[in-house]
């Protein structure tokens, strides 16, 4: 599955395939105009994997279609209450407003991370603070958005846990999304689940494009607590998604 497109001065695009041997996978992403000249983006990874799972992934898309402009955290909420009788899913929200900045929020193991321009080669230059949990049937207690700045040309990666980590080591920022995912589609997919990854830009706002921001941002590294849970919601899955935390 590939895709790719623009919103505004937003350029994205999305590459995945299910689990070999399989026609559907439950990873699914999802690519809204906000309105107001904001976008945002969703990867969803349905629990396991096959035709319940893209249940789940579809039905978080669906209410994510029909509340784009609601803020991450409300979001999120509205899609654990209709997912309540799904397996669930991992969801990652992004959200570019006008300001050249970036909101995120993740429940779940699908890690979102800002790639940028740096000497030498390009550098993760945020990473995107993950909750533990399983939205429609167990969300972490405080569900808060985290707002990066973003300058023209950085890059937004959001990508299942079907797609091994290091997958940003070796990415051409001068290529176009649909390269770059297409790239790490074919390199870095695992055997053992359905994959996907997402990329999107900032390609600048003509009359602000030539702000600097600092790059003194906080870098955040993935963490996944759960806020003081130690059960293990649905069978055989760890509620401490590490990189290998949830199994396929
Ligand atoms: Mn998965």
């Amino acid at each position: 599955m590939r895709e790719d497109g623009y919103i505004g001065a937003v350029e994205w695009a999305v590459a995945g395939r299910a689990l070999p041997g399989q026609r559907v996978s439950g990873d699914r992403s999802v690519i809204l105009d906000a309105g107001g000249g904001s976008v945002l983006f969703a990867v969803l990874d349905g629990l396991g994997h096959g035709s319940a799972a893209a249940d789940a992934s579809d039905r978080a898309a669906q209410v994510l279609s029909e509340n784009r402009a609601e803020p991450l955290d409300v979001l999120i909420v509205l899609c654990h209450r209709a997912m309540s009788d799904t397996r669930g899913a991992a969801v990652s929200l992004a959200l570019f407003d006008t300001g050249e900045r970036l909101h995120w929020l993740g429940v779940g193991n699908v890690e979102s991370r800002i790639v940028a321009a740096a000497p030498g080669k390009p550098a993760v230059r945020a990473t995107a603070l993950l909750t533990g949990g399983i939205v429609g049937y167990l969300l972490p207690p405080n569900l808060q958005s985290q707002v990066v700045p973003v300058r023209p040309g950085d890059l937004l990666l959001m990508s299942t846990d079907g797609i091994t980590s290091d997958f940003s080591d070796g990415i051409d920022l001068a290529k176009p999304t649909s390269e770059i995912t297409a790239d790490i589609l074919a390199k870095y997919a695992k055997d053992t689940d359905d994959a996907l990854v997402l990329a999107a830009r900032h390609r600048g706002h003509s009359s602000h494009s030539t702000l600097a921001h600092g790059v003194t941002s906080a870098t955040h590294t993935v963490s996944s607590t759960l806020h003081g849970a130690t059960s293990t919601p649905h069978s055989g899955v760890s509620s401490s998604p590490g990189p290998t935390g949830k199994p396929a």
